[in-house]
């Protein structure tokens, strides 16, 4: 059985432990890397995502697998990434979130896990993050870019709230916006103004390594 396939059976049997002990393992006998790791989960969890929209599976089923995986990214995963990231110089300070009334969390952790692993300081301010919060951490920190994670069609707009708040703020050009999540795209990123959207955690690092040296 593959590694992904022994994960994709704790996932589905809800065993934090097990997932948790595995991981943790193959990270320690250098057998995977964390961000390896990470890769898995997102495609276990858009195999789960599908099953559920199949109806194969249902609400239960769907927050136990979310509940499991979010427990081993937040406990095993995160910390390892962080902890070979080491003293290095960052490229640049990231505040990533999902928007407000959503409370979808994996994609947007996975977007922040591969940027510190890429390079950037990442300021991860969780779920259901309002227009003011992610704007005022902005400020606090002095970051360059914002994330903002959207998983819902009904949560969509929020982003296009930020983007707003920014430019009443008078602050829309100090800060690089991408957009991201599944319901998004790159006609909506344009129609709200945003500076880029990525489809994927790979593609955000490769679309802000863009804007920022731009
Ligand atoms: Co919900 N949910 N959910 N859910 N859930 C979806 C999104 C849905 C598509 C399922 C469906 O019905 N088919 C649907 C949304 C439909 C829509 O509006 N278009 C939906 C719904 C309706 C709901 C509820 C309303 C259900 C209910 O209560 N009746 C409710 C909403 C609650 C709320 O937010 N207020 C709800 C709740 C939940 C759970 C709590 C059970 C759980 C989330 C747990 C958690 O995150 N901690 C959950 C889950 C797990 C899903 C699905 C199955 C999987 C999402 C996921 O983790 N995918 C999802 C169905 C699906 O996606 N097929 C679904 C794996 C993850 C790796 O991918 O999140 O897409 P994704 O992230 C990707 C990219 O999108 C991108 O990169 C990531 C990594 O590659 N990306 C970015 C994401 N953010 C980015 C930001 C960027 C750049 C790229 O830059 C800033």
């Amino acid at each position: 059985m593959s590694i992904e396939d022994e994960m994709r059976q704790f996932v589905e049997e809800w065993d934090k432990e097990g997932l948790k002990e595995m991981c943790k393992s193959l990270i320690d006998k250098g057998k995977a890397s964390p961000e390896e790791l990470l890769k898995f989960i997102g495609n276990i969890m858009k195999f789960i995502g599908e099953q559920f929209e199949n109806e194969e599976i249902f609400l239960p089923d769907l927050i136990g697998a979310a509940d499991t995986v979010k427990d081993t990214i937040d406990e095993i995963l995160d910390p390892a990434i962080r902890k070979s990231g080491g003293e290095k110089e960052t490229l640049g300070k990231v505040i990533i979130g999902t928007v407000e009334s959503d409370v979808h969390s994996i994609g947007k952790d996975l977007v922040g896990s591969f940027l510190f692993a890429n390079g950037f300081e990442v300021f991860n301010l969780g779920v259901e993050v309002t227009a003011d919060e992610f704007i005022s951490k902005a400020e606090e920190v002095g970051a360059q870019v914002i994330g903002l994670s959207s998983l819902l069609t009904m949560s969509m707009d929020f982003q296009r709230q930020v983007i707003e708040e920014l430019k009443n703020r008078g602050l829309r050009d100090k800060y690089i916006v991408i957009v991201g999540g599944a319901p998004t795209s790159e006609d909506w990123a344009e129609q709200i103004g945003a500076d880029g959207w990525a489809d994927d955690a790979i593609e955000a690092v490769e679309l802000i390594n863009n804007l920022i040296t731009k």
